[in-house]
């Protein structure tokens, strides 16, 4: 039985999350689940972020102020003294993924409790939000504490907030409606009502979708998927999967292939966060990226197939590695993964093995069930920030 999702009995509190984006959408798609899941359990957030255009679709209204308890603000703002003497202070500050907060921001804090009067005021909770890994500092690293030794702050304590796949980690965001939404999804003809909305008929084939990077075995993929004699519709996210694709099927096209037949290629539309899971719930596999799609694609519990974010440093391979571990891959699951992530093709390694989407989704649903007994991150940080203030 999954844990009961929580009731807060906890006072609402005002909540700064600082998100800046480097590129892609994880940065920008981790804050901003985080703010709506605050929210929604009755909390107030203002999101100060560099870049929010993502935010048009994966959370459309969002940037319009239609989304209860959540305002969108420019991270400029963050820096502007005379903007910054208006709004209340927050009780919590979250810094995602390392970004600092301004310097004025933090100043500010200060000054405004002075000028109210108050010398010694009490700190808001400042938590640093990092990435996910499943690599074994993770729970070494969780909860510690990084004292702060110059500037404004100085004598006040960030604490390091580690999400994770184990108990001794952050947890894994997982919304309190979660389940019952995917309850609902799986009541008759939703699945093809939901791709219907996306202009995709679906023929009872085999639905594959394909979220990733550049992966060098990806005419591979295409080439195991159109040998195979169960047919498949792939769809594919917008953006670098679906230039991956064009160049695939251009190059083959100039080969002289044949047409496709085993296999249909869809391009798909931007979707909100919401229409994206389920995407991952109508398919037999989903092939993502990242970290925020793959524990979208861990709770959707089908095959999945993880295209990590390469490292310039290579940092990415053992975290790959130890994701695989938690995982309890098996030997195909683990092959697919290598190869699926080699950065580059050469005669000698082994391409694509052949998949076994039936051992897979065993091993999904597994780890699924086991994250599911662990409270989710958002009720972890709350408790975290409690104890914290
Ligand atoms: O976009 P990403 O590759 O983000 C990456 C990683 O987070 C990486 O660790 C980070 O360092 C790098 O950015 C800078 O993959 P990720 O994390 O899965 O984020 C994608 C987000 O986009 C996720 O919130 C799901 C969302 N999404 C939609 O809402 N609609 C869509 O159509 C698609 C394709 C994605």
């Amino acid at each position: 039985m999954p844990k009961p999702p929580p009731t807060d009995s906890k006072p609402p509190l005002l909540w700064d999350v600082f998100c800046r984006v480097i590129d892609n959408f994880g940065d920008i798609g981790v804050c901003w689940r985080l703010c709506a899941d605050l929210a929604a359990r009755g909390h107030t957030l203002r999101l100060w972020v560099d870049d929010a255009s993502a935010l048009h679709w994966m959370a459309p209204g969002a940037l319009e102020g239609n989304w209860p308890g959540v305002s969108v603000r420019a991270w400029e703002q963050s820096t502007d003294s005379a903007l910054l003497a208006t709004p209340p202070r927050a009780d919590v500050w979250v810094e995602a993924f390392g970004c600092e907060i301004a310097t004025e921001f933090v100043a500010n804090y200060d000054h405004s409790t002075r000028a109210e009067g108050k010398f010694d005021p009490k700190p808001p909770a400042w938590i640093n939000l990092e990435y996910l890994s499943a690599e074994g500092f993770v729970e070494r690293c969780h909860g510690l504490p990084s004292p702060i030794m110059r500037g404004p702050a100085m004598g006040w304590t960030k604490h390091f907030y580690y999400p994770g796949f184990t108990p001794r980690t952050g947890g894994l965001l997982r919304e309190p409606d979660l389940l019952q939404r995917q309850q609902d999804f799986a009541q008759p003809g939703q699945r093809a009502d939901s791709l219907a909305s996306l202009g995709i008929t679906w023929t009872g084939a085999r639905l594959v979708s394909l979220f990733c990077y550049e992966p060098p075995a990806l005419a591979d993929l295409l080439r195991q998927l159109e040998a195979d004699a169960e047919p498949t519709q792939l769809l594919v996210a917008d953006g670098r999967a679906q230039h991956a694709v064009r160049a695939v099927l251009a190059e083959r096209d100039a080969s002289g292939a044949p047409p496709l037949q085993q296999l249909q290629v869809h391009f798909l539309p931007r979707l909100s966060q919401r229409d994206f899971d389920h995407l991952l719930w109508s398919c037999d596999l989903n092939c993502v990226r990242g970290e925020d799609s793959l524990v979208r694609a861990l709770w959707a519990g089908k095959p999945l197939v993880w295209h990590i974010y390469p490292q310039d440093d290579a940092a990415h391979v053992a975290k790959l590695d130890a994701f695989l571990d938690w995982l309890g891959a098996d030997a195909t699951l683990r092959a697919f993964h290598l190869a699926w992530n080699r950065t580059e093709t050469s005669a000698q390694e082994p391409g694509l093995p052949l998949m076994d989407l039936k051992s897979w989704a065993q091993t999904v649903q597994r780890s699924r069930q086991s994250l599911l007994q662990m409270d989710d991150l958002t009720t972890q940080l709350l408790q975290f920030v409690l104890k914290k203030r």
